[in-house]
């Protein structure tokens, strides 16, 4: 029988977990999961801490305690929200475990003996004072592309042009403040470019054809303009040492190490199990069945900045090391936003995990579902506690809670909770009884091709034929007339009721148990879902509703303190609803017929008021000269709304409308903005007539 290795992409412990990293990645696994159990199929799924890299050394030193300290309180508190959470991970491994380092160090010496790396020596740069080897993100210096000057090593986070640190112009350590210098150090690469040219690969890649639109489109533009070789060791002290003699202070490079994690967590999986042959029994040989068995199929679930990793360097590690299966399937999700902003650690602009379990106890089942529906499955996405709010009243509640109620509740009231009878069927009952086959067959479709939103779609459908069923025969009304045919109706109700119950498992696991309990029967397999009997049910168990509404006031809670704990210095330049003018010595030049494009009018402003429940937002009239329009702007933390009425602005009157909190705006007001954030109007030395041009 196949096997099934199913891994999450390993959380880097260096902060706790969010609304992000579920729907990204661990609810998409975990529901693919829960479904390969539930159909009977063979299931290993594996995940653990990402302990090493340079992200877990800053953090450390950020807070003055050693990377070892770091890694031990994260990788508890991840455990134990996705444990409270209900991930059904099978083991949850870490990265410091010794049977990870012996493992990576292992895998990187067969490829060393097999003569896979090449060996080079290149100018890195290294800090004097500090006495070691810089990181790409210990460097930080000015953008040659955009002259931002605190662009990192790798990358600009004012322009987003990847760099490498020898591009930046005035270069500075992060740890001493000192200029770094250029030193020659040895390090071994992975020759990716020859690798793809193999054969092997070549016949590797072609599995990318079936995989989603947004992984196979990345991969494609990387292979497209050829790998480059890239070093695997790296000179720093915190990792998985290079078991070399001449390799002194050289760690394994983190994404060499993280990947073999799996194999790692696999291998101490079984080492806890008692040996034996079945698959839930262990021995030192048994990881090998997932690994290594060519039946056994290995699908990596992951967020979009981690597909070259596992869709391309990994297997090009499996391939070269010999002996392993390949990625089967690399199903990756793009990025979930958070009202209308990128989610940020650094910035606390996210929903924490932990958070959410304290403040929603009992409520797992409405998160996994918010999070399934607005998925980032082939576009980046967005989450508000509106939507979330509107998701869990208008669908999980009025829905598929409202139809499982009903049933219920007419049960108990009319049978005193026995399960009725079921007699002769009528079109509509036997339409209703065919949905459950097709609905699981669209949910199967939809979940084997990795587009779980419509699969969540399909089960919601079926919860809603079952509404309309109860509507159109009207079973409180024929109580009093036809008993009979009213068995029959709450009976296929049941059975109904019974099939959401298997068929909601892999989405709501909570739901389903709960479900179970209440029709007072044993969990239905997958594949018996469309053929329940409950002929030799009894009676119902206590019942109690699924779900409850989500009154205002939690959801404005939520809302408040999401807010409340955004740190005052604004976001990214690209989510500031202010117009900001390219950065002084900027040398990205724009040409005159870009800037005759810019339609910049004076405006004065008529009405001021703060837009509800944000920090900066104000929602502005101003007076064109021809029209009034209506305009948001990001400057209620430098101006009180009462204090600017007639203030002249500057107004950049052309920009495409946009909607910004549910509110459309019509333009930009034009700000000049200090060093810190302060904002001031910018507008002409003297009152001019509303409409002016400015050129
Ligand atoms: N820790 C990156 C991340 O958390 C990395 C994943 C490793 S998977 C082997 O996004
Ligand atoms: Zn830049």
């Amino acid at each position: 029988m196949a096997l099934h290795l199913v891994t999450a992409a390993l959380p880097y412990a260096n902060g706790p977990v969010h609304i992000g990293h579920l729907a990204g990645c661990y609810i998409p696994a975990d529901i693919y999961v829960r479904y390969l159990r539930l159909k009977g199929k063979d299931v290993l799924f594996i995940c653990g801490s990402d302990e090493h890299g340079v992200p877990i050394t800053i953090k450390a030193k950020q807070e003055g305690i050693s990377p070892q300290q770091v890694v031990d309180r994260y990788h508890a508190m991840m455990k134990k929200s996705f444990e409270d959470f209900g991930i059904s991970f099978d083991h949850y491994s870490r990265t410091s475990a010794k049977i990870h380092h012996e493992t990576a160090q292992q895998f990187f010496k067969t490829l060393y003996d097999k003569k896979v790396f090449v060996e080079e020596i290149t100018n890195q740069f290294y800090d004097e004072e500090a006495k070691q080897f810089l990181a790409d993100r210990y460097i930080t210096g000015t953008c040659p592309k955009c002259s931002f000057e605190n662009a990192y090593g790798d990358q600009c986070e004012n322009c987003g042009s990847s760099l490498s640190p020898t591009d930046l112009i005035n270069p500075k350590s992060k740890l001493s403040g000192s200029t770094p210098v250029l030193k020659p150090t040895k390090n071994w690469f992975l020759p990716m470019g020859e690798i793809q040219k193999s054969k092997e690969f070549q016949e590797f890649i072609k599995r990318f054809e079936n995989w989603k639109p947004n992984v196979k489109g990345q991969c494609a533009s990387w292979l497209n303009e050829g790998l480059q070789s890239r070093a695997m060791t790296r000179d720093l002290d915190w990792g998985v040492t290079v078991p070399l003699p001449d390799a002194d202070g050289k760690v394994l490079y983190v994404w060499f190490d993280a990947p073999i994690g799996y194999i790692s967590a696999t291998k101490e999986y079984f080492s806890h199990l008692t040996p034996g042959p079945s698959p839930q029994e262990g021995g030192e040989k048994k990881w090998e069945d997932y690994w290594m068995n060519p039946e056994s199929k290995l699908i990596h679930f992951i967020g979009k900045d981690n597909i070259v990793f596992h869709a391309i360097i990994f297997p090009m590690m499996l391939m070269t090391h010999g002996g392993f299966v390949l990625p089967e399937n690399v199903p990756a999700n793009e990025f979930l936003n958070l009202e209308g902003d990128k989610i940020s650690t650094s910035r606390n602009w996210a929903v924490w995990l932990h958070e959410y379990l304290n403040d929603f106890p009992g409520r797992e089942d409405e998160l996994r579902y918010v999070l399934t529906s607005v998925a980032p499955e082939t576009k980046d996405s967005e989450f508000t506690w509106k939507d979330f709010q509107a998701r869990v009243n208008n669908e999980l509640v009025a829905i598929l809670g409202n139809f499982v109620n009903r049933t219920l509740v007419l049960t108990e009231k009319f049978f005193e909770g026995k399960i009725p009878q079921q007699h002769t069927l009528n079109a509509t009952d036997k339409e209703l009884l065919a949905a459950t086959g097709k609905a699981k067959k669209e949910i199967e479709e939809a979940l084997e091709k990795f587009r779980q939103r419509d699969a969540l779609a399909a089960l919601m459908d079926l919860a809603r034929a079952g509404n309309k069923y109860l509507a159109d025969t009207e079973p409180w009304k024929l109580i009093k007339t036809d008993a009979k045919r009213v068995e029959t109706i709450l009976h296929n109700s049941l059975v109904l009721t019974a099939a959401l119950g298997t068929l909601c498992a892999p989405f709501l696991p909570n739901t389903s148990k709960k479900i179970f309990s209440m029709l007072n029967i044993d969990p239905v397999k997958w594949n018996h879902a469309e053929k329940i009997s409950l002929e030799s049910t009894p009676s119902l168990g206590k019942t109690a509703l699924l779900y409850e509404k989500l009154e205002d006031s939690i959801i404005e809670n939520q809302i408040a303190k999401l807010h409340s704990s955004k740190p005052t210095p604004p976001s990214s330049a690209n989510s500031s609803p202010n117009f900001k003018l390219p950065n002084q010595n900027s040398k990205t030049d724009i040409s005159f017929e870009d800037f005759q494009k810019l339609n910049i009018i004076t405006a004065t402003i008529l009405e001021a008021e703060r837009v509800p429940k944000t920090d900066k937002l104000l929602k502005l009239l101003l007076d064109t000269g021809t029209e009034k329009r209506t305009v948001i702007s990001g400057i209620a933390h430098c101006y009180e709304p009462e204090k600017i009425i007639g203030q002249q602005v500057l107004l950049l009157a052309n920009l495409a409308p946009r909607k910004i909190k549910g509110i459309e705006s019509h333009g930009m007001i034009l700000m000049a903005s200090d060093k810190n954030g302060k904002l001031v109007f910018a507008t002409t030395s003297g009152k001019t007539e509303n409409g002016s041009g400015v050129s």
